[in-house]
């Protein structure tokens, strides 16, 4: 994998920059849609590709493994053939799905023992079965195996579980780089992951670890999980002080369209996040006006289109009111219609980040358009 820095801003700590792996080229600042279990939940992969047009999407470790399951993935080829994706592919490693989602867990220093969130069977993730699985599932990008501390979060228990982390890290290293190689013919490249819940200290602590594995890229874990934004943006602030330039930074799980103009301009490189699909079925469009709850009264008769950005071809196509009307009679075509918005504008939001970054006035626009966007319409 290779990392190219583009252009710099003046007037942040912005970049533009470009990633290269054997799946292509993945521009920065970059959005990944979330495939969490081998389908961005509504999209057609042929509309991902011409519509949205991301470089990179995710997948899970922790889903794919409990389905369809590993052995189907391997006789498959990998994820990129069995969903008949050829572009890049990120997976998380289970270390937050594992907490958020198993219906018990308990945590020792070999792994963690978790109850299926499915069925109920018990399982075992450790650095280096989960090393394992993503080396069959085939991402061009997988993560280490951490722990996702919640908020709040006593100053010990963050401590203790940061080094844990940090263990657990110099253990995917050691399996990822002396005990394995790629299965399907093309690079992987592992990115370790700084923890320490809220605490400064802590996360420079951690950074400076992270840093020191010396890794092709890096990533920041741990936070949009209930604190407030401005806690999340002081955290990123330390933690890029120290995560070298030259490579690039990835803030997992984050974040509104918001977050996501506010952690490019201290220097974050790439993001993912459920909102734009999850909330998109749900009928909470994002705008660059600000966001529409679509199931509102006020649109029952409002026949102008969704968006007239027309960034995808859905925003002009389709009215507001044909929109809430799939949405109040529960349609699938309602929720697909919305996913392609919203995915649409994330992606145009750090497209446009990018282009400003290079041009030179990102701080400005960037002011302009969180004001903006901070209105419910
Ligand atoms: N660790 C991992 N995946 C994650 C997170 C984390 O801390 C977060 C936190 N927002 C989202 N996804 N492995």
């Amino acid at each position: 994998m290779k990392f190219s820095l583009l252009a710099k801003d003046q007037g942040s700590k912005a970049r533009a920059g470009s990633i290269t792996t054997d799946h292509g080229v993945i521009e920065t600042p970059i959005f990944m849609p979330v495939g969490t279990v081998a389908t961005v939940k509504g999209v057609h992969q042929r509309e991902l590709k011409q519509d949205i047009n991301p470089d990179i999407i995710l997948g899970n470790t922790y889903h794919l493994y409990l389905r369809p399951e590993t052995k189907v993935l391997r006789q498959a080829g990998g994820l990129h053939k069995f969903m008949n994706w050829d572009r890049n592919i990120l997976t998380d490693s289970g270390g937050y799905q594992v907490y958020s989602l198993a219906a018990n867990r308990k945590i020792k220093e070999e792994g963690v023992k978790f109850k299926s969130h499915i069925d109920g069977s018990y399982h075992f993730f450790t650095p280096e079965n989960v090393m394992e699985i993503q080396r069959e599932i085939g991402a061009d990008i997988i993560m280490a195996f951490d722990e996702c501390t919640p908020y709040p979060c006593d100053y010990t228990y963050a401590k203790n579980s940061m080094h844990r982390t940090h263990r657990w890290l110099d253990r995917c290293i050691e399996h990822f780089t002396n005990k394995t190689q790629p299965l399907y013919g093309y690079e992987q490249n592992l990115f370790p992951i700084v923890q320490g819940s809220t605490y400064k200290d802590l996360r420079k602590q951690s950074a400076e670890y992270i840093a020191e594995a010396g890794a092709v890229g890096n990533a920041i874990g741990g936070l949009s999980v209930g604190e407030p934004a401005e806690e999340m943006y002081a955290m990123t602030e330390v933690v890029n002080a120290i995560l070298p330039e030259d490579k690039p930074r990835y803030l997992m799980g984050v974040g509104t369209p918001i977050n996501i103009l506010e952690n490019i301009a201290l220097g974050v490189d790439m993001f993912d996040c459920v909102m734009p699909t999850r909330n998109a079925r749900n009928g909470m469009l994002f705008t660059a006006e600000g966001t529409i709850n679509i199931k509102n009264k006020k649109w029952e008769t409002d026949f102008s289109p969704i968006d007239d950005m027309n960034i995808t071809w859905v925003d002009t196509e389709y009215s507001k009111a044909y929109l809430r009307h799939l949405f109040k009679v529960n349609e699938l075509l309602g929720k697909q219609i919305a996913t392609i918005h919203n995915l649409g504008f994330y992606l145009w939001l750090v497209r446009e980040a990018r282009k400003h970054i290079i041009a030179g006035d990102f701080a400005v626009w960037k002011s302009k358009m969180v004001k903006q966007m901070d209105k419910r319409l």
